[in-house]
């Protein structure tokens, strides 16, 4: 039973995601014109050395928040393989990871698809929105049992997934596409991590791993730090498995998601190629720029995404010492792509471009080449050497066309 008043409320939350809000700023002779932090780089070394090391610790300290590190080892265990999945194009197996050392953690349910008769191929690793069961087509996915967010147009019913939910999330997940390209996917339920709400972490995995106390837990790390870790514990799983390349991970998220992955691709650099899917602000969006979203309104709706000192930023994004193409820079030398969507506004396309226009010169030290143009290129025009870059015809999603860009990249830079 979804009550009328509910509904409405989220309509008119979904609609407020595209259409221009009063007092967000969509002119460009508004954005503001306070200068990026200096990436203070002269050589390839001293990147490498220190200079990369001082970055992301700015970044756990004004962003995201510290990824603890004994957690303990995490289990894997594979529940489930079926070497005939999708009328025979791949082998899915499911894997339980689970950390033994901190029981009160549930776990996430890994799904990967591996394409029959391609020996070890590269992997993609991303996290969902709607869980497994919305990413595939396929009927015998287990169905998500975990909470969710409230979704009237994809079924989600008391915070439940519903059989209706089922294959919704497959147009962002063009497994057919990936697998006949000749790559892997592995993905979760970013829920299974940690539900995505402010309370979200009590039953997720901060308070399941926190040290000394649930009241230290906001302070230490938010909801992408954790989301970030879950991703890398695929990456753990996936080298144990002779059925993938481990070392071709290309770690990829959409939306929050793809802020996700940009700080998981920061920090773990087994992720051999880095995709942030309209990322937005918090992701690849300049938070210097005010356009669109901004650090005051994204700290206000998500608080629990990020460490609290990012909200201190909040209409003073100039205090703060790191900016976006710094996040794109800790990548480097690994090559990254950064897509935009025309109509996502609200994401500032201009500003996740300059992110990886101005990450450019830490890839110069290693003798790469990022985005190569100058200006953002025209809509549907990828472009880029290690940092691409494309900015596609329409709204906030994922697309083919988003595919076939990450599918050709990934491609070139592995040489498959
Ligand atoms: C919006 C948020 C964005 C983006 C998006 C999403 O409400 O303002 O930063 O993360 O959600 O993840 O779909």
């Amino acid at each position: 039973m979804i009550r009328p008043g509910l509904f409405l409320l989220f309509t008119a939350f979904a609609a407020l995601a595209q259409t221009p809000r009063p007092g967000v700023n969509y002119d460009e002779a508004k954005v503001g014109n306070d200068p990026l932090p200096d990436l203070k780089a002269t050589t390839a070394e001293e990147w490498t050395k220190s200079r990369r090391g001082e970055i992301l610790a700015l970044f756990e300290q004004h962003v995201y928040g510290k990824t603890p590190a004994n957690v303990g080892a995490p289990k894997f265990e594979v529940t489930a393989t079926k070497p005939d999945a999708l009328g025979g194009l791949a082998t899915r197996k499911f894997v339980h990871v689970s950390l033994p050392e901190r029981p009160a953690w549930q776990g996430m349910e890994v799904m990967i698809y591996i394409p029959n008769g391609v020996k070890a191929p590269p992997c993609f690793v991303g996290l969902s929105f709607g869980g497994n069961h919305a990413v595939s087509v396929e009927k015998d996915v287990p169905l998500s049992t975990r909470w969710m967010r409230p979704n009237k147009e994809k079924h989600i019913v008391d915070n439940k997934a519903t059989e209706a939910t089922r294959g919704t999330e497959s147009s962002r997940w063009p497994l057919e596409m990936i697998l006949k390209a000749g790559f892997a996917v592995a993905t979760a339920y970013y829920g299974d991590i940690e539900p995505d709400h402010a309370d979200g972490w009590k039953s997720g995995l901060r308070a399941a791993v926190s040290k000394d106390g649930a009241n230290t837990v906001w302070s230490e790390w938010g909801a992408i730090g954790a989301w970030a870790w879950g991703l890398s514990r695929i990456a753990d799983y996936l080298q144990t498995d002779a059925q993938i390349d481990g070392k071709h991970l290309a770690v990829i998220g959409h939306s929050r998601l793809g802020k996700t992955s940009l700080w998981a691709g920061a920090q773990d650099e087994r992720f051999g190629v880095v995709i942030s899917n309209n990322s937005g602000e918090g992701g690849a969006a300049l938070m210097r720029r005010d356009f669109g979203e901004t650090t005051a309104i994204i700290t206000k709706a998500f608080p629990h995404w990020f460490t609290p000192k990012y909200a201190s930023y909040a209409g003073n994004a100039a205090a703060c010492p790191i900016d976006m193409h710094m996040l794109i820079a800790l990548a480097a030398p690994r090559p990254i792509y950064i897509a935009s969507a025309a109509e996502d506004h609200w994401a500032d396309p201009k500003g996740e471009f300059l992110s990886g226009f101005h990450a450019g010169p830490v890839y110069a030290l290693f003798g790469k080449k990022g985005v190569v143009v100058e200006e953002q290129p025209a809509i549907d025009t990828p472009v880029g050497n290690f940092i691409g870059y494309h900015n596609r015809t329409g709204k906030h999603d994922v697309t083919d066309y988003d595919w076939t860009q990450y599918l050709t990249f990934a491609r070139r830079h592995w040489g498959r």
